[in-house]
């Protein structure tokens, strides 16, 4: 069927071959894995044959088994059908009229389950208390109802302070009696219609949400007393340790996470997982990864990866974003983990990512999740070739600006370490002289870059913020040191001058105009890549992305235009 057909076309799924042979095996190890040997698929479970028949479609042979038993999805859709960071459409979970789309859903659930995805998170992690109301409850039966036979469970963000928030208790302390109790008869509520039902994601004492520090407790104390209420049933708790602002007002950012969260290590139960992002900050398009994952040694972990492109170029970039959770998983081993989380970038937009190309970050997450050991060139072949006709896939072109575009990004949006000099509220563009004083200090990009006529960066080794120090070694010296310091992450843990000498012979000032220029030129040459390949894509997804295209050169433009302006005339000014 070809895309001007079908224009919800993903990946290749559903067209199942009829002499292949399932045979169920118990001997084989306890998951839902498979093995495929020539037209027969084996698995232990109904589960492990349906993998193995995408995998047996995506032209898979030998043994696989899944690396985690969490592969989760999580949904920032609010109750009113908006998406927190979506860019492509409205819910397709959510609207105000309570209407569950089943063949939509249904068309969803498929395509998770033939990259293994095996969770879903219906609701914002900022989540509404109606989230666990009656109305809602019985919406998420009918959506766990479609998506039980493809093997995905359901989840919810909750609110914390719910119960007090709904008018049903007085407080929301995690250690009232009254709370305690009104958890464990939602939980109860919860799994009476939803048995499989798999637990709850929590944001807070984050950005205005509410939390146990509210009452003077701790993320402990607010994690298990959900836990508690979970654990009759199997259900989990992960809870974010994404907060900033908090306990730790006043303190580097990138540090608040360790600060409030390695204290507690060995205090939650052995159903919370603590849920962090890839790097210290915010999903930015390179950071080093969380020294959160280091610091907790007695708690299970989750990572939390960005599908939504809020950082980079959201649905108008072309981005591919497994190299860079490759890049992770380069410093957090994958067995560190107990589970991973990718935040979706999914929509009601006829092609559900907005961007053609950004189903192929929705594939790489979950083929990541299933084994992080495959490389980004496997996936990104993988999906191109899924994808498009057959043309397409010969064209090594199409692979090799996938494979380059995280780092083009990079390039044109934040090279050397540079972070966070995004335009406020919508993060899309730069906004290099940023600051509002009626903000957090944290989310004005002037906190991030701290440039003036002589210096960029700030200073986060012993002689500034110290945030080395919450990293282990070789890490913690080789970051701290400016001599050793990766060039990738040179503005991130150092305060440097314009006139530093770089590893190529260009000063700082010189090297960081080089960078911007190089991001633009990669993005000229996907114009030229794309163009080439007009014959080999049809006529539908060749425009909508080339337009796209356009859109991301003049993009990356502004921002070397915009940047390079900014600091170039600090420079001038003090001259
Ligand atoms: O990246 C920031 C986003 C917020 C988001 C928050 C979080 C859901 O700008 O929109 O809120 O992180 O992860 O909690």
């Amino acid at each position: 069927m070809s895309y001007a057909e079908d224009g919800s076309r993903l990946w290749l799924r559903g067209e199942m071959s009829k002499d292949i042979t399932q045979k169920i095996d118990p001997n084989m190890p306890d998951d839902d894995g498979y093995r495929i040997s020539g037209s027969t698929i084996t698995a232990r479970t109904e589960m492990g044959l349906l993998y193995g028949r995408y995998a047996y479609l995506r032209g898979e042979q030998g043994e696989s088994h899944p690396f985690y038993k969490l592969r989760i999805l999580n949904h920032w859709d609010n109750l009113d059908g908006s998406i927190e960071r979506g860019y492509a459409g409205k819910s397709i979970f959510w609207n105000n009229r309570l209407e569950i789309d089943h063949q939509l859903i249904e068309q969803y659930a498929e395509a998770n389950a033939s990259i293994g995805i095996n969770g879903t998170v219906l609701n914002n992690v900022n989540a509404s208390p109606k989230m666990l109301t009656r109305a809602y409850i019985n919406k998420v039966k009918e959506v766990a109802d479609i998506l039980r036979p493809w093997g995905i469970r359901v989840y919810l963000s909750v609110n914390f302070g719910t119960p007090k928030a709904l008018g049903e208790t007085k407080t929301a302390d995690p250690l009232d009696p009254q709370v305690k109790k009104w958890w464990k008869n939602k939980a109860k509520e919860i799994y009476k219609d939803i048995p499989d039902f798999g637990g709850f994601l929590v944001k807070a004492n984050s950005e205005g949400q509410p939390g146990p520090f509210d009452y003077g407790r701790t993320h402990a104390d607010g994690a298990n007393m959900l836990a508690d209420a979970l654990k009759p049933y199997g259900g989990i708790v992960m809870w974010r340790s994404f907060v900033y602002g908090a306990k730790h007002q006043g303190e580097d950012r990138v540090k608040q996470a360790v600060s409030e969260f390695a204290e507690l290590d060995g205090q939650f139960r052995d159903n919370v997982i603590l849920q962090s992002k890839n790097g210290p900050l915010d999903f930015q398009p390179r950071e080093p990864y969380a020294p959160i994952f280091d610091q907790m040694k007695k708690t299970p972990q989750m990572a939390e990866l960005q599908i939504t492109q809020e950082y980079l170029g959201q649905s108008w970039h072309l981005v591919y974003l497994a190299p860079m959770w490759k890049e992770f998983f380069s410093f957090v081993k994958p067995s560190k983990l107990v589970g991973i989380a990718g935040v979706a970038n999914i929509g009601l937009d006829k092609n559900w990512c907005g961007h053609h190309f950004s189903q192929a970050n929705w594939y790489a997450f979950g083929r990541l999740a299933w084994n992080p050991e495959l490389s980004s060139r496997e996936i990104a072949e993988e999906w191109v070739k899924q994808t498009f006709d057959s043309k397409a896939e010969a064209n090594p072109k199409l692979i090799g600006m996938m494979l380059r575009s995280r780092e083009a990004c990079v390039d044109y949006m934040m090279p050397l370490g540079l972070h966070h000099i995004f335009k406020f509220d919508h993060h899309m563009g730069p906004q290099p002289d940023g600051y509002i004083a009626r903000y957090p200090i944290e989310w004005c990009p002037v906190y991030y870059h701290r440039a003036n006529g002589d210096s960029i960066g700030v200073d986060r080794t012993h002689t500034g913020t110290n945030a080395t120090s919450q990293y282990p070694e070789p890490y913690c010296s080789l970051y701290d040191d400016i001599n050793t310091c990766p060039e990738r992450y040179l503005l991130w843990f150092h305060r440097v001058p314009w006139t530093r000498r770089m590893n190529s012979g260009r000063t700082l000032w010189e090297e960081m105009q080089w960078r911007y220029n190089q991001g633009v030129r990669e993005v000229e040459d996907y114009i030229r890549i794309w163009q080439e390949a007009r014959q080999q894509i049809d006529e539908q997804r060749w425009k909508e992305v080339n337009d796209r295209l356009q859109r991301q050169l003049k993009d990356a433009k502004e921002w070397r235009d915009v940047c390079l302006g900014y600091f170039g005339k600090l420079q001038e000014n003090k001259r």
